[in-house]
């Protein structure tokens, strides 16, 4: 996004603002502000929080090299000479962490190359900026060259609100809407209700920014931001770095919030000076007014917010979550007990610290002094410690200012500039695959089986800081903010708290960042895909509806508990088939508890009851021509962004999933894969559906915005149960139904 462009929406801004104003008689939010910039049609278009689809403009599309491959075969298809609006594809995901950054990489570089060359090809091809591998994680990359107060963009990640970190409204999507917004089509989303955050006091000490998400994380849980944008205002938000905010904001996905945002202030514009880009800061700066809220909804914030939380900073305790969901959480201080109570492992495995969500310059330096006090005093590390820098530039910081130096002497590897072991793509050696053991780690999600494949691994999330003291401790037992741990001499060792700068004294490290910028004459460009590889794959168009209800479906699945995507679709060594739909299809439902037997990943047969894997079961179907059915229960396809979680059904022949509720953004991308999404209109129908059941669809061709549809349960013995189930689908959506996918309606 060129200044030139920002410049253009900053002026556009009071007048559509003052528009806004008048029409919704009153002031307006930031996150409204951005909306309304950025409608496609203002006059035509509805605004009602919570109902209306809004139809807008993106500034900007982000890609990375596990979804991104999906999203850009997905816009070949519409037939573009190139993409509408400033697009970026970063190669993050794919490098796995062994035995550290060069050899991860060499080794990374040779097994996708494949891959590799597909994302740069298509990249040079259509006009996308490309970022190499080691380049760094996509989210740190865009915050570091792209977001910007004010704008908005999509990103085929969920994390991508960590551009919120400076007052971007940047949303985690499916592959398919980026595709479509990379073709030139406005972009949908459903108009969010708002949560106001007032930050009050001062973050000091050990508290930080992580703190705020993850207190956050366990007021609202992984639900309560759903279709929701929370925005954060107050004295409180100028303690916290433009980085810090980002962290805070990228962890919203964990709330399940459609995104996550700051008001603009000095800290972002310091940033934004530090990242190179005075002429943003200043322009900003120059319209200060239309990057926060009016004045009046700060002051009369219960009146314009859904939902108002206050925080006192100068009160948040250092906090932790864990295992198992990113909304288990407690201060740090009352965790040694519930450690005790449940029975956990207390002794720490591995200690962990980077990621897209905390990897500033500000988290190295915190970590750092943490490191830095325990090797004045000799004291030594008890566990493994890693660390993966958010980007080069940050690497190259990091080492010129002795932080890489201390982390080495402490006994820490640094890892490639990727996600390692946040993503699964992590060989650890150290325990048995059924070993239950602890890890405590600065990353954002910690699902079963998420970092290192092992659904025995209790994973812990909190700040680098305390990953880092933890790390000394070697235990869940120890607090660093309050406790001791033996020094050298037998005496107890106290760390003090830590302190960092947020950005470097010297500025940041210069050198070669790892971009590349797209070829002048695309044309000549030639995309090659291998008939014969195992990595990518063409896609064939789903089939379309044959305009027929569903008749008596077997149930492939019915999930229990928590199902989120990396239950459905898992990552890890799954990653390196996200080309190829056929292949990674291999890996649906692996994680699933089957609500039936309490088992993951498999389940018997509808039709022989033979028991094997849901995936061996559906292509059983599938070869059959019988179509199948999914029950979920709440949140179902939190996490991920992954498409993939809904291609892969799709594809081996899923019509319906009926669950209690829907995470956002996989909602969304059942809907544009050709699934017809629905949930019980009384929740604990979900109790009604047994083994050996069959499910019926009724009404179909009258299907109708907001009209619930009608679900016949088949009993074996032939008795049959009817239940009401609601749907969220736009005209244009069931159009998408319709013709088998949002896709085919295009094409
Ligand atoms: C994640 O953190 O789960 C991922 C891996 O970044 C995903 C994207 C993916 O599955 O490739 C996300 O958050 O959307
Ligand atoms: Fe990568 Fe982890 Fe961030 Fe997802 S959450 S983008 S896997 S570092």
């Amino acid at each position: 996004m060129s200044v030139d462009q920002v410049k253009r929406l900053y002026e556009s801004m009071p007048g559509k603002l003052d528009q806004a104003r008048r029409r919704f008689d009153r002031p307006l939010t930031l996150a409204e502000k951005i909306l309304v910039a950025h409608a496609d049609d203002f006059a035509r278009q509805e605004w009602s929080r919570g109902k209306a689809q809004l139809r807008l403009r993106v500034d900007r599309v982000a890609l990375q090299d596990a979804t991104g491959q999906m999203a850009l075969l997905q816009f070949m298809q519409a037939g573009k000479k190139e993409v509408a609006v400033p697009s970026t594809v970063h190669c993050d995901h794919l490098i796995r962490a062994e035995s550290g950054a060069a050899e991860d990489m060499q080794r990374a570089i040779n097994e996708n190359r494949e891959v590799y060359d597909f994302l740069h090809s298509t990249s040079k091809k259509y006009g996308i900026g490309f970022w190499k591998p080691g380049a760094g994680i996509i989210h740190q990359v865009v915050l570091e060259n792209y977001a910007f107060p004010g704008g908005l963009m999509i990103g085929a990640d969920s994390h991508t609100p960590n551009a919120g970190g400076l007052g971007m409204a940047a949303i985690g999507v499916g592959g398919a809407d980026c595709g479509e917004a990379m073709a030139g089509l406005a972009w949908e989303v459903l108009d969010p209700k708002l949560i106001g955050v007032h930050l009050t006091g001062k973050l000091s000490g050990w508290s930080s920014p992580k703190d705020v998400i993850t207190y956050l994380c366990g007021l609202l849980t992984v639900k309560g931001g759903t279709n929701k944008i929370i925005e954060y205002f107050g004295q409180g938000a100028q303690s916290i770095s433009a980085t810090g905010k980002g962290t805070i904001c990228n962890m919203g996905a964990e709330l399940g919030a459609t995104t996550s945002l700051f008001h603009f202030d000095d800290r972002m514009a310091a940033y934004l000076r530090a990242t190179d880009r005075a002429d943003i800061a200043r322009l900003a700066e120059q319209h200060r007014q239309h990057l926060v809220a009016d004045p009046e909804v700060i002051r009369d914030r219960r009146k314009y917010y859904d939902e108002v939380v206050e925080i006192n900073l100068s009160e948040l305790e250092p906090h932790i979550v864990g295992p198992h969901s990113p909304d288990r959480a407690r201060p740090i201080s009352k965790l040694a007990a519930e450690v005790k109570k449940e029975g956990w492992p207390a002794g720490i495995r591995q200690a962990l610290i980077g990621s897209c969500t905390n990897s500033s310059y500000e988290d190295m330096k915190r970590a750092a002094h943490i490191a830095m006090q325990a090797l004045k005093a000799g004291v030594k590390a008890k566990t493994p410690f890693l660390v993966t820098p958010g980007s080069e530039r940050i690497y190259q910081t990091i080492k010129r200012d002795g932080m890489v130096d201390t982390f080495q002497k402490i006994g820490g590897t640094v890892l490639a500039n990727a996600c390692g072991p946040c993503i699964g793509q992590w060989k650890r050696s150290d325990v048995g695959k059924e070993e239950t053991n602890t890890i405590v780690s600065s990353f954002n999600r910690n699902f079963p089986g998420r970092n290192d494949g092992s659904a025995s691994t209790l994973s812990f999330l909190t700040s680098p800081e305390i990953v880092t003291a933890l790390a000394f401790g070697g235990t869940l037992e120890f607090d660093p903010v309050h406790g001791t741990i033996p020094g050298p001499d037998g005496k107890p060792f106290r760390f003090t708290a830590p302190e960092g700068e947020e950005l470097p004294a010297q500025g940041f490290a210069g050198g070669d960042a790892g971009f590349e910028a797209p070829a002048a004459d695309g044309d000549r460009v030639q995309v090659a895909i291998a008939p014969n590889s195992e990595r990518l794959q063409l896609l064939q168009p789903f089939p379309r509806w044959d305009g027929r209800d569903f008749g008596e479906l077997p149930i492939l699945v019915k999930t229990k508990g928590k199902t989120t995507t990396d239950h459905i679709s898992p990552a890890g060594a799954w990653l390196r088939f996200r080309g190829h739909l056929d292949r990674i299809s291999d890996n649906m439902f692996l994680g699933a508890v089957n609500a039936f037997t309490g088992e993951a990943g498999k389940g018997a047969n509808p039709i022989t009851g033979e028991v094997k894997t849901f995936t061996a079961n559906a292509r059983d179907l599938k070869a059959k021509g019988i179509a199948w059915i999914v029950i979920g229960d709440e949140n179902y396809g939190e996490g991920s962004s992954r498409e993939h979680a809904a291609m892969s059904p799709r594809y081996l022949g899923c019509k319906v999933v009926i669950v209690k509720s829907f995470a956002r953004i996989h909602e969304t991308n059942l809907k544009k894969q050709g699934i017809l999404p629905l949930t019980f209109a009384k929740t604990s129908d979900y109790d009604l559906f047994e083994q050996g059941d069959r499910v019926s669809v009724r009404g179909l061709a009258a299907l109708a915005p907001g009209k619930p549809v009608e679900v016949v349960i088949h009993k074996p013995g032939g008795r049959t149960v009817t239940v009401q189930c609601l749907q969220t689908m736009t005209d244009e959506q069931i159009g998408w139904f319709k013709a088998g996918s949002a896709l085919n309606a295009l094409t």
